[in-house]
């Protein structure tokens, strides 16, 4: 068992029982021209978090822990995409209209791509979600249970829509969850914040947090 300090209080968990579940690390939401871009977004905020995110994969892989990785897309007749979802607001582009980094939230386009520094390994899980929580219409509860995972370790962007969306279904599941403070990002450093607190209020109400650090250091010891 592998105890850190976290808040509101100590995390505790075994490797061969948790996952690091890494949401949304892609071209479409931290690089310019893509879907968070389109939106009107400062992408650059999400990028401080790769070097990060990109240590404690490795360490992660390293010590032999299981790895998931999410991609949010649809197919391209966009017949996951519900229209509510598709002509929500009015963005500079909508879900499924060409970018620089091809269609918008599309699987198979560049953008849709996982940044090269956090790429998919060979026998990592990747799951294609058409919503903002990773568990919706996806097979990953199946793919948890059949490893045997209790625990997740939870990373990626955007920290208040499908991180927190990811971590509360997780929560509603039964999984232990601990977010990782500097492997998360929002466009809005406030949303950020205040999904911190909400996470670890009222006794870890959704789960815990704390920095990767505490991880690494854990592992190292
Ligand atoms: C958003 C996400 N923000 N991955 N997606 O639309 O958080």
């Amino acid at each position: 068992m592998i105890t850190l300090p976290a808040q509101p209080f100590a995390y505790t968990f075994e490797l061969a029982r948790t996952a690091l579940v890494i949401i949304d690390m892609q071209r479409d939401f931290v690089e310019p021209g893509g879907f968070g871009a389109s939106l009107g977004n400062d992408v650059r905020p999400l990028q401080a978090i790769i070097a990060p995110l990109q240590a404690l994969l490795a360490a992660w892989r390293a010590a032999g822990g299981c790895v998931v990785h999410t991609r949010e897309g649809h197919v391209p007749d966009l017949s996951d995409c519900p229209p509510a979802k598709r002509d929500r607001g009015q963005p500079a582009l909508r879900i499924g209209d060409a970018g620089p980094m091809g269609r918008l939230l599309v699987h198979g386009e560049p953008g849709h791509a996982i940044v090269p520094e956090l790429a998919p390994q060979p026998g990592e899980v990747v799951i294609d979600k058409p919503g903002k929580g990773a568990f919706y219409a996806t097979p990953l509860q199946a793919e948890l249970q059949a490893r045997g995972i209790t625990h997740l370790l939870v990373a990626g962007v955007t920290t208040e829509v499908c991180v927190q969306t990811t971590m509360r279904e997780a929560n509603d599941r039964g999984y232990d969850c601990l977010l990782l403070e500097d492997c998360t990002e929002s466009y809005f450093l406030a949303f950020k914040a205040a999904t911190l607190a909400m996470v670890r209020a009222q006794g870890a109400i959704v789960g815990w947090t704390a920095p990767s650090t505490a991880v690494l250091k854990a592992l190292a010891s």
